[in-house]
């Protein structure tokens, strides 16, 4: 009885260490309510290493956010950082924009109409972790009611009510998540996050971080360049590889 007892004791302390430490893979031990992906909407791209490059047409490869005005979902719910932060060009894990567990979003006001071709999201990537319930959406409507266009989503299951993605939900590296947008027009460029697991199966929080988003286009009063100059029968502009400039410190540096 007394050696049953002593067992059972060992057995408790191990679990509760295996708790504390969230150490087994795929079970979502702090019961938080963000699970990590399953294995099949997980995009197996290596965090450490570069995406594919983007080939945009010449001429719709600008940044077009620099400095750009930044709201939220609900400026109480903002624990840490300045949202100037998300355009300000510093992509380092140094400086942030927290915002409290549940759906989140961020909405970077162009100033004017524009024609997107590409956008770089940066959220946190000084550790392994799985942002969920990505949604990018373009409009021309600041309330994202009417003229909405989807152009990335990896939730997979719908769990935010804006429609089922088919893209995959990625481990965040120094890199990002560069992706094209087929030469989308709108003003205002939303961001939506879920939370995050950490380390691919330890389940940590569900605070959405950024730590810079950058969108990429094409100025629509910037006349003779860019894609248009199909339109006026001309032949198509050459495409480049857009140029990103990336972070120095992530997780890459452990490699
Ligand atoms: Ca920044
Ligand atoms: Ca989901």
């Amino acid at each position: 009885m007394k050696r049953k007892r002593g067992m059972i004791r060992k057995a408790g302390i191990v679990l509760g260490i295996a708790v504390w430490l969230g150490v087994t893979p795929g079970l979502n031990l702090m019961g938080s309510p963000y699970p990590p992906p399953p294995d099949e909407q997980r995009d197996p791209h290596p965090y450490y290493k570069p995406w594919p490059p983007i080939l945009l047409p010449e001429g719709c490869s600008t940044l077009l956010s620099r400095g750009c005005k930044v709201t939220a979902k609900d400026p109480a719910q903002r624990i840490l950082g300045d949202l100037k932060l998300i355009t300000d060009g510093n992509k380092e894990i140094d400086a942030y924009v927290e915002l409290m567990p549940g759906p989140q979003w961020i909405q970077i006001d162009l100033g004017e109409e524009k024609e997107v071709h590409a956008i770089c999201l940066w959220h946190y990537h000084d550790d392994m972790r799985v942002c969920h319930d990505v949604v990018v959406q373009i409009s021309n409507d600041e309330a994202f009611v009417d003229g909405v266009v989807t152009v990335f989503n990896n939730d997979h299951d719908n769990s935010s009510g804006l429609g089922k993605g088919e893209d995959k939900e990625y481990v965040e590296g120094r890199y990002g998540r560069p992706f094209a947008v087929d030469a989308v027009k709108g003003r205002y460029v939303r961001c939506h996050s879920n939370g995050y697991t950490f380390g691919l199966g330890r389940s940590r929080g569900g605070m959405s971080r950024y730590t810079e988003v950058e969108v990429f286009g094409w100025h629509l009063n910037q006349a003779g360049t860019g894609d248009k100059a199909q339109d006026w029968g001309q032949p198509p502009r050459e495409r480049r590889a857009l140029v990103i400039q990336y972070p120095t410190t992530g997780w890459h540096v452990h490699e």
